[in-house]
């Protein structure tokens, strides 16, 4: 539930969420719009053009006028893409203020020597340089503003990048990759009043295990079962919760679990 303190510091700002045409991307725009209903920008990006048009639909119906949601094409592992994204965005939209990087990918559970060059690559490209990218378009409008500059840097990153696990050493890597960069981001923005914080979810149900099994719904659902994962929306709250501190206080590390899991492979599964 938003708090008329998390609200008001929202009030007036642009928010960058990628990746939000689908599970925690998609819940994070829904979870800003309802934390600070009167007067946000939030621009919404995915490849997915579609599905953001929808949530602007959405938001709009449920919210109302104060939330502007743009929705703009975007991929982010297109280094050209991310590049002419910032100068093609309508003037009023151009002064972000929190950039969620949330879109990300896993492709299969192959082990070495047998992943395939096409899956290392699009995780590589997606989760690792094209998160790096995206903050590189984006720092500049924040070190314009005062103090050494201001804004948040929220990158989603994983229980995969602290344990890593057979079957998904190259996801691993590429969160691993996250964590690094967050954390030296972090050490390079000391002097600024620019926030870098990480969030690292445990096992959520979205459509990342459809992606990860090419499309099969059944080894997907199999994931989840005698499970009760964490939603979109519990990733939701704590991006929200985090760009909404006083701006002094940083919460700069997080790992959520559902209660059922302690580890990236550990899990207690209900018999059915
Ligand atoms: P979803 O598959 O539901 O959503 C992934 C989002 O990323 C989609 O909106 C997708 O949009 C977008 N995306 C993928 N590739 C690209 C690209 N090249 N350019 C732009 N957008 C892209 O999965 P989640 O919501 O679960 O994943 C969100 C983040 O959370 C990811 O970084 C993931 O690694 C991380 N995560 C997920 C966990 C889970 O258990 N689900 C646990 C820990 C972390 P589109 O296809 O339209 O481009
Ligand atoms: C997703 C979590 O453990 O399924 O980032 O790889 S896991």
């Amino acid at each position: 539930m938003a708090s008329a303190a998390a609200a008001k510091r929202l009030e007036g700002k642009t928010i960058l969420v990628t990746g939000a045409s689908s599970g925690i991307g998609w819940s994070t725009v829904k979870e800003f719009a309802r934390t600070s209903p009167k007067n946000l920008k939030i621009i919404a990006t995915a490849r997915r053009v579609d599905r953001l048009e929808q949530l602007a639909k959405e938001v709009r119906e449920e919210v109302g006028d104060g939330v502007k949601v743009l929705p703009v094409a975007l991929d982010v592992s297109n280094p050209e893409a991310v590049k002419n994204f910032v100068p093609a965005l309508p003037e009023e939209f151009r002064e972000i203020d929190v950039l969620v990087n949330n879109a990300g990918l896993v492709k299969g559970v192959a082990q070495a020597p047998n992943i395939a060059e096409e899956d290392m690559n699009i995780m590589f490209s997606t989760n690792v340089t094209g998160l790096i990218n995206m903050t590189q378009a984006i720092l500049p409008i924040f070190k314009k503003r005062d103090q050494g500059g201001r804004g948040d840097i929220i990158n989603i990153g994983s229980i995969a990048g602290r344990d890593p696990y057979a079957g998904g050493s190259i996801y691993c890597a590429t969160k691993a990759a996250v964590r690094a960069f967050t954390d030296a981001l972090r050490k390079e923005l000391i002097a600024t009043r620019i926030r870098v914080i990480e969030i690292d979810p445990g096992q959520v149900e979205t459509e990342f295990s459809i992606v990860r099994y090419y499309g099969d719904k059944a080894k997907a659902d199999a994931v989840y079962a005698g499970v009760d994962p964490l939603i979109g929306d519990d990733i939701a709250e704590v991006i929200v919760f985090a760009a909404t501190r006083p701006e002094n206080v940083v919460i700069a590390d997080t790992l959520v679990f559902p209660s059922h899991q302690a580890a990236a492979g550990v899990l207690h599964r209900r018999s059915t």
